[in-house]
């Protein structure tokens, strides 16, 4: 009664507004940073009952990601790391659409409890961390507040980047396997093993050509958490690796023409960074977890390496040293897109490489759940989100492989190599400040330039359309999105419209964060994708009217 009391308490301070609705989505819960407190109550209070029910730690990150400024939100992070499981996001729902009423809500927690077969007192553990907005550290106070009204102990991170409080939880789950469990130790693990595999490497270049001066790169942060963060990757590697961090939050507004989506939705530099003498650029995101690179050429033209060239370098790395360890016929590797992905990157990977291909539908929970079935799955959004998932079977052939007395001095190399690279990879989420170690290591290794990594292969040109149509659930689609099977005749005209180019390749879905369809095009000639995008444009809008 004590516990009811005190949630009335709260829920005074902090009432529903009437009328909203709010669902617990891809992103978690996210909207205007001035109407989410309420929900800040109900999340800490699933929060609390996860992780009674999973006698685990469970994650509440409070970030809205490439949004503006004036937008939060939360997400939960279940017992591994990984996103919260979509059968719980039902509960989320429920909590969220509850009147603003004690009984109500009591009586609903009661009935949750006896299903999920919980008591008030078990043990419960949240760790809460958060982004740079402004709304962030009253928003992470009343999650704390509403779980600590269900006896749950909290950890309460402050500022950190998403991919950090998830790397977080998976080590303090289990028994700090995986790592340590604060931020001195992520940071420990991934710079350790990127100074390993990059500083023999090095060695050897200084043998046959001299002292090899720091890679230089120029980072736009967004405005955000990853500029005070990137400081530490400065502070240890400043040797191997020079970091000059642009938007770092003192002058600019958090991801206001800038950051990884910014980037990537206009094809050009953000504000705030000068493209001067780099020969390398990069953005990430406002809670550091997607990352893309960009360049400009000789001839002053602007490039971008997006999610798809990470897939495509990883996976050759990967592949490469599998090769060399001769590991690649002992296990099973893939990489894993959704239909977006550049259909030559597609090809590359599956006809160059010989690596297979999965595509699932868009988001990331997809990606990752598929990436599971490999012993390494390579996933990446073309947004420059994504990782690399490595199976314990792998980790222990690679164990043995470099144990193994019978392999040559070459094999083992190439495995220990691998055994390092790993400890680079957030494998829990896609996370920014560790993918571009890897991405840096990796380019060193494999002696690339970011030129040469942009000519493993051509980019088909491609367009993608916004339409706006009455109802967007009239679209249905099947086969990871890219076909359509309602409305009727839909698929059949778009067949047929894409007979007509070559390289042609085209589909419809309906986005699930706005209110619109996507139409996306790729032809061999940005004419052809821009007229073919605009070709199903006028079916899609003449069948839906
Ligand atoms: C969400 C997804 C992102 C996806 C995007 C697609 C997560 C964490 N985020 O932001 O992966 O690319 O939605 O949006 O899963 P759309 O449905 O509007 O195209
Ligand atoms: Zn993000």
């Amino acid at each position: 009664e004590f516990a009811k009391e005190k949630l009335t308490t709260l829920m005074l301070e902090y009432p529903k507004p009437s009328g909203i609705i709010l669902g617990y989505g891809t992103a978690g819960f996210r909207t205007r940073a001035d109407i989410l407190p309420w929900i800040m109550i109900r999340i800490g209070l699933l929060a609390s009952l996860r992780s009674k029910v999973k006698k685990a730690c469970i994650g509440a990150m409070i970030t809205a990601s490439h949004n503006p400024e004036h937008d939060n939100g939360v997400k939960l992070i279940d017992p591994y790391g990984e996103m919260l499981d979509q059968s719980w996001e039902v509960y989320a729902n429920n909590l969220s659409s509850l009147d603003d009423n004690i009984h109500v809500l009591w009586d609903y927690l009661e009935t949750l409890m006896t299903q999920l077969n919980v008591q008030l007192n078990d043990k419960s553990t949240v760790a809460i961390a958060y982004d740079t907005r402004q709304s962030s550290p009253l928003l992470s106070n009343i999650v704390k507040n509403a779980a600590e009204i269900l006896n749950t102990n909290i950890m309460n991170f402050e500022l950190m980047t998403t991919p950090q409080l998830h790397y977080t939880v998976r080590c303090y789950n289990d028994n700090e396997l995986y790592g340590s469990c604060t931020e001195a130790g992520y940071f420990d693990k991934i710079c350790t093993a990127f100074r390993k595999l990059i500083e023999a490497r090095r060695y050897n270049l200084c043998m046959t050509s001299g002292a090899k001066p720091a890679e230089q790169l120029a980072i736009d942060a967004a405005n955000g958490i990853g500029a005070q963060k990137l400081v530490y990757l400065n502070q240890r590697l400043s040797d191997l690796l020079t970091i000059e961090i642009f938007n770092d939050g003192t002058k600019g507004h958090l991801n206001e023409k800038c950051g990884a989506d910014y980037v990537k939705l206009y094809q050009k530099a953000p504000d705030g960074l000068p493209l001067t003498n780099y020969p390398k650029y990069c953005s990430i995101d406002g809670d550091a977890d997607r990352l893309i690179y960009y360049f400009i050429d000789e001839n002053q033209r602007f490039h971008m390496l997006d999610g798809d060239r990470f897939s495509v370098l990883f996976a050759s790395f990967i592949s490469n040293k599998l090769k060399e360890a001769k590991l690649m016929d002992q296990v099973k590797m893939g990489v894993i897109q959704t239909a977006y992905a550049n259909g030559s990157s597609t090809n590359y990977i599956v006809n160059t490489m010989n690596v297979p291909v999965a595509c699932v539908p868009t988001g990331v929970k997809h990606l990752h759940h598929k990436a599971l079935d490999y012993d390494i799955g390579i996933y990446f959004e073309a947004n420059g989100h994504g990782t690399v998932l490595f199976s314990d079977n792998l980790k222990s052939k690679v164990k043995a492989a470099i144990e193994d007395q019978n392999r040559t001095d070459e094999e083992r190399l190439a495995a220990s190599q691998l055994r390092v690279f790993i400890d680079i990879i957030n494998e829990t989420v896609g996370d920014a400040l560790a993918d571009l170690l890897a991405t840096e290591a990796i380019l060193c290794l494999m002696n690339l330039s970011i030129e040469g990594w942009l000519h493993l292969y051509n980019d088909l040109p491609q367009r993608q359309l916004k339409v706006a149509i009455k109802d967007r659930t009239m679209i249905q689609t099947t086969d990871a999105e890219r076909r359509c099977i309602a409305p009727a005749h839909l698929q059949d005209c778009i067949d047929e419209l894409v007979s007509k180019y070559s390289s042609g390749r085209s589909f419809v879905r309906p986005s699930g964060t706005e209110d619109i369809v996507r139409v996306y095009a790729e032809a061999t000639t940005q004419v052809d994708a821009d007229k073919l995008a605009d070709d199903i444009r006028k079916i899609v809008e003449e069948l839906t009217k």
